[in-house]
């Protein structure tokens, strides 16, 4: 198994490619990285950050992957910085993706009903677009209404189910995590998914208070790691939330700064345990 994760390089503020790579990897696949900027933290509650977009450097990459005939099971795309990244996506889905290989997209935008710094309207059309060509995409609240122009609302009585059928129109197994619902009168964090089959269902963990950065990429790369290793859609979500949830409480136990990204690292064993009992199931 062979995966491709499209990504920035936050140097510091785990998220994308620094957590992407070593959960992916830790998956027991194989996980080529395609990075898309390199930035000194991420954009997300840091001031002054550097930012070198990499576009100029992805043809040459890409003509020589080409030459090394490589091959993707699965190509998971994050943060793209430009609408011209978004273009080289598609394309890149087009070269180097197996004939029945997965596109999972994150299409990373925004967060607590808000844009990221440098997106806007146009760059939410163009990763509609992209999304229409995925098999599966894991977006957040926030950029599951920009996708589907839906006036954003967390509260817990939400119609998460609607939301997620005007994502269906675009891509076939869509899903938004991070949703909050009531259950027995106390709030759950919850993924809203589409099986294989296209069914709707929803898996909800302890809903812990807060924000916490990065959670989004810890999900996702925990996710492609689990079916990139044959695991159930079913299964893959269930396990995946749960790292998440684990890495949040254990963030919050340790008091640092939310910026700073997510302690995944302290759970990975636990993480690990989950895929091998899964496997050994399947
Ligand atoms: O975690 C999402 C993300 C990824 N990459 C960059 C970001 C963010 C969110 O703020 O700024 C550069």
């Amino acid at each position: 198994m062979r995966v491709l994760a499209i990504n920035d390089i936050s140097c510091v503020g785990k998220c994308s490619l620094t957590v992407a790579l070593p959960i992916i990897s830790a998956s027991g696949v194989t996980c080529d990285i395609l990075p898309t900027a390199i930035l000194s933290t991420h954009t997300g509650g840091f001031e002054g950050y550097t930012f070198r977009d990499l576009s100029e450097d992805i043809p040459s990459i890409l003509k020589h992957w080409k030459s090394l005939g490589l091959q993707y099971d699965i190509i998971i795309s994050g943060y793209l910085g430009s609408i011209h990244q978004i273009d080289m996506v598609k394309q890149i889905r087009k070269d180097f993706l197996k004939p029945n290989g997965l596109f999972v997209v994150d299409p990373v935008m925004g967060d607590n009903g808000k844009l990221y710094s440098h997106f806007d309207h146009q760059f939410v059309i163009a990763m509609r677009n992209l999304c229409r060509v995925a098999d599966i995409i894991v977006p957040n609240l926030t950029e599951a209404c920009y996708l589907t122009d839906t006036p954003y609302s967390d509260a817990p009585d939400s119609d998460y189910f609607s939301i997620l059928n005007k994502l269906k129109t675009l891509c076939p197994q869509p899903s938004i995590t991070g949703c909050d619902v009531l259950q027995d009168g106390i709030l759950r964090s919850t993924v809203f998914y589409t099986d294989t089959d296209g069914s709707v269902k929803q898996y909800s963990t302890d809903k812990i208070s807060g924000a916490f950065h990065g959670a989004g990429d810890v999900y996702a790369s925990a996710l492609v790691g689990a079916l990139a290793r044959g695991i159930s859609m079913d299964t893959a979500v269930k396990i995946s939330a749960d790292l998440t949830k684990d890495s949040i409480y254990q963030t919050k136990l340790d008091g640092t700064q939310a910026r700073y990204g997510l302690n995944s690292e302290s759970q990975m064993y636990s993480f690990l345990k989950n895929l091998e009992a899964a496997s050994a199931k399947k």
